[in-house]
């Protein structure tokens, strides 16, 4: 029994674990940052910090992975971080283009070690951060445009996408690109409280919108779109409709509630991918309840608790996934940077599982 607890598993996992990338990290911050002042006994510390740590120190990218300045080198990573920060497609409360930046700051708080995972991920993936897309604030369907061919670069050049938002109207363009770089059918899962389903919102394709026209691709037919969290009193109204002619899959909070969320996401998987190629992870922040969360555009209350949404997410990228986004943390109705810390970990339970499931990263040698 208690060699079959999770954490005992983890712990004989980790003492195979690689400290390679670790080391090679400390050599290159004793290089660049010069030797510490003589009264420092552990040799490993540096004069100007250049590495993981202090991890309130630094200029972070996330989780103070390389800034990957020249973005044509981005295939040399495993994955690609990229921020999308535009948030004039909110109907509410706007400050989502903060959310690239707060990820990153709060990332230096995790050193990629896992005792849950039993896995470094620092060890066992190369990430890059490739900074942010150049979004126009004034001009919703230009920023499409730019975050279409930006997430296009990042899939040619052979990187996982890890985008992060901004308000949900980047899930357009995230799903076009995917698409267009599946030679098949892209199916979708969507954790969200708001269906995101109507055509228009205001008379523009809003963050309320995305569903409704990316499903119109060929190749990414409304059959495949799972939506997971559904639920609440705001903004629901045109989009409902919508999903109820294109017959989408919606699994509300009280069916969560009802079947549990292990059972919730059998059902949500096996929908995404039937006859599918690829599947696409669209996570709106505020599908996590606002009393953990309450750092976003669109609160509702009612929502999952962390430890159901990260076991949702790593029951789904368990069957492998083709780029993922995090999107509508606005960090101006922040507290004490919960939300922003929890789209980190949204990334880092997802990426580990990937992972270790063999979806990502290269075998070594
Ligand atoms: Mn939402």
């Amino acid at each position: 029994m208690r060699s079959n607890l999770s954490g005992m598993r983890a712990r004989r996992k980790l003492r195979d674990v690689s400290d390679r990338k670790r080391r090679e990290l400390v050599e290159r911050a004793l290089d660049l940052g010069l030797p510490a002042a003589r009264s420092i006994n552990d040799r490993d510390i540096s004069l100007f910090s250049r590495s993981l740590d202090p991890m309130f120190a630094g200029i972070n990218t996330f989780l103070k992975s390389p800034y990957v300045e020249n973005v044509r080198d981005i295939g040399r990573y495993d994955v690609a971080f990229v921020g999308a920060p535009f948030d004039m497609g909110t109907t509410y409360r706007a400050g989502a283009r903060f959310g690239p930046q707060a990820v990153r700051r709060i990332s230096a708080l995790y050193d990629s070690y896992s005792p849950d995972l039993g896995m470094d991920l620092l060890e066992e993936i190369t990430i890059g951060d490739a900074g942010d897309i150049f979004v126009i604030p004034a001009n919703i369907e230009k920023t499409i445009d730019q975050i279409e061919l930006g997430v296009g670069h990042i899939l040619d050049a052979g990187a996982f996408p890890v985008i992060v938002g901004g308000d949900h109207s980047i899930g357009l363009p995230d799903a076009t690109a995917l698409a267009k770089h599946v030679d098949g059918r892209l199916g979708i899962i969507h954790f969200d409280r708001h269906i995101d389903t109507a055509v228009t919102t205001m008379d523009e394709r809003m963050h309320t919108t995305h569903w409704s026209h990316a499903t119109k691709l060929p190749n990414v037919p409304p059959s495949n779109l799972v939506q997971i969290g559904i639920g609440g009193w705001i903004g629901n109204h045109a989009g409902v409709h919508v999903a109820d002619e294109l017959d989408t899959t919606v699994i509300s909070m009280f069916d969560v509630d009802e079947l549990g969320i292990d059972r919730a996401m059998e059902i949500a998987l096996e929908i995404a991918w039937r006859d599918a190629d690829a599947v696409y992870l669209s996570f709106d922040i505020d599908v996590i309840d606002p009393g953990y969360a309450p750092g976003t555009g669109t609160p509702e209350p009612g929502g999952m608790t962390p430890r159901e949404a990260l076991r949702a997410v790593r029951t789904v990228a368990r069957e492998g996934l083709i780029g993922m986004d995090v999107v509508e943390i606005a960090p101006p109705y922040d507290v004490a940077d919960t939300t922003s810390q929890l789209g980190a970990r949204v990334i880092m339970d997802t990426l580990a599982t990937l992972v270790e499931h063999g979806h990502l990263g290269r075998p070594p040698g």
